[in-house]
């Protein structure tokens, strides 16, 4: 069948048809909404006579060209397009399509959320509004005129600017917007409803006054401050970082509770997941106040890398991603710590990318074949893309990276491009050979890096051998060795130095000489490539690290190793004692002066996943175990001093500085120490009781539910509550209600009936099923098979709803390669059950069609 077979990079063709100019019109009914198009279309390709136009899930009510209405027998309509044959080079084409946005559950194209209209194109939804060339090298300009009811949706908006108001009839109105900046489809939106405005302005650096404006439903306005906030500090950020000013007179964000993704960086016309704006004391956790901002942010940067410069095919979506993440990233870590703004962009890379990477549905950051699109909206794309750019600033230097962008911006404002026309701008500018480098954006899978270490006593004299080697995975044709930035820092006693070694063949060595003494050497300092490291290296040596290097990154990492190392004894040893050593570390942490945002990373074990990720065959519930061990043993002998700092951070008002954020990150690692030693636990329900911020009393409401305490059912009661009207907070309910550690089947049940539960709204759908299957690991793989078949039945029901939600729900069930042969069976039992359903969406069948291949 046509809907699922592949697309290939290499069959990319440019477009033989182009469209300048769209007029549209939308008439706006819950069910009969009526879209008009016209559209200035061009012929490119002189010899090409057919128009194919692109449609999904539309009545088509006329075709007309240059006013000539067609009849039925002068186009071809089937399920994904309609075919003109066309005479003219030069021509209007005028369609008028019908939609249901009421019914609309996918939540692609024009739908409704809660009692607003609002739009989501990206990646190909805009052929569920009109037939269209929806692909994002056809850049046209557009005028969008909205009409509805002036009483049910008082504001009507568009892209670009506001030309024209007014009243009609029937107590409706209409409202024209006009975008100048030529789009891609994806990067229409239009919404309508009612709605409370924060508006505020801001002047660029060249003097323009640009509006501001924030519509978020009645009532809470109170809580888009900070997103207005964090809106100011991004445009500033990029004007003083890479010289981008901001360049239509409007900036708009609307939130709603539906939505797919986190946000959508729509022309002038943002659309947000309200998770991403909304946030105040009471309601939002110090993550949350990050997380929008920080969402905020990339959506902001995506204007010029992302809308004034686009991608020439879907196959180049890192181009406008991979750069976005990176700009997000430096973004938040010149607001706020940078060691730990990297510590939770690897912490995410390991547990999330590293997983992908290995599973069925591995690719390279730029893909090279896709079924669905929205399967290839990944950490892959996103997050490994985000380190490619990374390595590529390390290699060029900030200067010649910065020179990059301009002749990025220099060169291709204004069109759709490639990543080679990326890494080819920043080659040009700073006169680097990143051929070599390119391979990055073609291969697949996690490289590891092997180093063994040879020291010289008489000459003082070190020597590093490194190879890198590449997983053997279907989708790589051939492997290739990478170029690789490896930082280094070497620690002797006359203090550390930093060295940037680059790897591009598959052995080098490296050699450094007249140092004071063997040095104790910290490999990849700042993560300076995503890859896995094979080093040995002694307890001692990852404790001088800890202690002494500069790199406050590879301080947390050997932190972790020692972590995985005392893991990885328990699987193999569930009865040995708890190294006294690592004992000895984590209490010297605990003690320690510094940074208490970075002590509490330090003090944080490694997930489950990031575990499993360095295992072959193995038992899921031996992970759980040896880390359960782990933390009881490392709880009760370190007891009164995990009580001592939970105490001495203890804040009497609650605040949003660095360092009260930092403080409260300490107090509630210690608290879910705590909670697992007798004298201590009753502490637990003391802060949920007595927190006057949502930071701390979820972290109490989430170690009660994790450590199964007695009075769990309590404080969950209390907070369901409290919290039962205000939606993002319940959703939060559900997330921690998912990590129910006893009767949790019955438990989960319980959830999935209660009254405000749906699966057709995917934050709630997420919050409940997703935070099971990654945050619940004892019981989502418990040996029985329970935790796959709930995960599945949730699947199934939502390939009905939203296959993209379906789709994004089942990663979890697909990523089995760690596991014991008994384990992958139970998990793909599920999958083949998955696959056997009837209407199964394309964006499931090719998940679980790699899965079983
Ligand atoms: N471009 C957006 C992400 C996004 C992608 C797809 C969506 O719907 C299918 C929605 C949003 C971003 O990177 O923020
Ligand atoms: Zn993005």
């Amino acid at each position: 069948m046509a809907e699922f077979q592949p697309r290939f990079l290499s069959d990319y063709q440019s477009p033989a048809f182009t469209i300048k100019k769209v007029d549209l019109t939308f008439d706006l009914y819950d069910n009969d909404t009526l879209v008009t198009a016209i559209m200035q279309v061009s012929r490119i390709d002189k010899s090409s006579k057919q128009l194919r136009l692109d449609g999904e899930h539309l009545t088509l009510v006329s075709v007309a060209i240059d006013g000539q209405l067609l009849a039925a027998d002068q186009y071809q309509l089937d399920d994904s397009s309609l075919t003109l044959s066309i005479e003219q080079d030069d021509f209007t084409l005028e369609i008028e399509t019908k939609i249901d946005p009421e019914n609309n559950t996918a939540l692609e194209g024009l739908y409704k959320s809660g009692g607003a209209f609002c739009t989501q194109c990206e990646a190909e939804g805009f052929r569920r509004i009109t037939y269209f060339l929806d692909r994002p090298d056809v850049l046209a300009e557009y005028t969008t005129t909205v009409i509805a009811d002036e009483n049910v949706y008082p504001y009507l908006l568009a892209n670009g600017n506001k030309i024209a108001e007014s009243s009609v009839e029937n107590g409706r109105h209409s409202v024209t917007w006009h975008d100048p900046f030529p789009k891609p489809s994806y990067l229409f939106a239009l919404v309508a409803g009612d709605f409370d405005l924060l508006s505020d302005t801001y002047k660029t650096a060249s003097g323009r006054q640009v509006a501001l404006e924030i519509f978020v439903d009645k009532g809470n306005i109170e809580k888009a401050h900070h997103a207005m906030a964090s809106l100011k500090k991004s445009m500033a950020w990029d004007e003083q970082t890479y010289n981008l000013e901001y360049d239509l007179d409007i900036y708009m964000i609307v939130a709603v509770d539906f939505f797919n993704m986190g946000a959508m960086e729509n022309k002038g016309l943002n659309v947000f997941n309200s998770k991403f704006v909304l946030a105040d004391n009471a309601t939002a956790t110090d993550t949350d106040f990050f997380n929008v901002e920080a969402v905020i942010a990339h959506e902001y940067f995506h204007n010029w890398t992302g809308n004034r410069v686009t991608c020439r095919d879907w196959f180049q979506l890192s181009l406008k991603e991979g750069l976005t993440v990176f700009r997000d990233q430096s973004f938040s870590a010149d607001m706020h710590s940078k060691a730990v703004c990297r510590i939770q962009n690897v912490r995410l890379l390991r547990r999330m990318q590293f997983p992908e990477d290995a599973s069925p549905m591995a690719h390279p950051i730029r893909p090279e074949k896709v079924v669905e699109m929205n399967n290839f909206y990944t950490m892959t794309v996103y997050e490994k893309g985000a380190e490619v750019i990374r390595m590529l600033h390390r290699i060029v230097g900030d200067d010649g990276f910065k020179k990059g962008m301009a002749l990025y911006f220099e060169r291709h404002d204004g069109h759709a491009v490639t990543c080679d026309d990326f890494v080819d701008a920043m080659a040009d500018a700073s006169q680097v050979d990143l051929s070599q480098f390119k391979v990055w954006y073609e291969q697949a899978g996690t490289p590891t890096v092997k180093v063994e270490k040879q020291f010289d006593q008489a000459k003082n004299e070190l020597t590093l051998h490194v190879s890198q080697h590449h997983p053997d995975l279907p989708v790589n044709k051939t492997t290739k060795d990478l170029l690789i930035p490896i930082a280094i820092e070497l620690i002797t006693q006359a203090g550390s130095q930093s060295h940037l070694l680059t790897l591009s063949q598959a052995q080098q060595t490296f050699t450094f000489k007249h140092l004071e003494n063997e040095p104790v050497v910290a490999l990849f300092t700042d993560f300076s490539a995503p890859v896995k490291v094979e080093f040995e290296q002694t307890d001692q040596a990852l404790n001088t690290i800890i202690t002494d290097a500069k790199d406050e990154f590879s301080r947390w990492d050997a932190c972790q190793s020692l972590f995985m190392r005392e893991i990885f004894a328990l699987i193999n040893a569930p009865s040995k004692a708890v190294s006294a050593t690592l004992l000895a570390t984590v209490s010297s942490i605990l003690n320690s002066e510094g940074d208490n945002a970075l002590k509490a990373e330090m003090l944080t074990l490694p997930s489950f996943d990031e575990i499993a990720e360095l295992c072959d065959s193995v038992e899921p519930q031996a992970i759980c175990r040896a880390v359960e061990t782990l933390k009881q043993t490392i709880a009760g002998e370190l007891a009164s001093e995990f009580k001592q700092v939970f105490t001495s951070n203890q804040q009497t008002t609650y605040s949003k500085d660095a360092k009260s954020i930092a403080n409260r990150a300490l107090k509630n690692v210690c608290l879910n120490y705590m909670a697992r030693s007798e004298q201590y636990a009753s502490m637990v329900s003391k802060q949920y009781y007595e927190a006057d911020n949502m930071t701390d009393g979820i972290a109490a409401f989430s170690t009660a539910v994790i450590a199964n305490l007695p009075d769990l059912s309590a404080i969950s009661e209390h907070f369901a509550n409290k919290w039962k009207d205000t939606t993002l907070v319940m959703d939060k309910w559900y997330s921690v209600m998912a990590q129910q550690q006893q009767d949790t089947f019955t438990k989960l049940q319980a959830l999935l009936d209660s009254e405000s539960f749906t699966l057709h709204n995917p934050n709630r759908a997420r919050s409940l099923i997703g935070a099971f299957a990654m945050n619940n690991p004892q019981h989502f793989h418990c040996e029985s098979g329970q935790g796959y078949r709930f995960l599945a039945d949730r699947v199934i029901e939502l390939n009905a709803i939203n296959p993209q939600v379906a789709a994004r729900l089942i990663t979890p069930l697909i990523q089995f390669g760690r596991f014991d042969q008994a384990t992958q069976q139970k998990m793909k039992r599920e999958i083949s059950r998955i696959a056997s359903i009837d209407k199964l969406a394309r964006d499931l069948k090719e998940k679980v069609s790699a899965a079983l291949s």
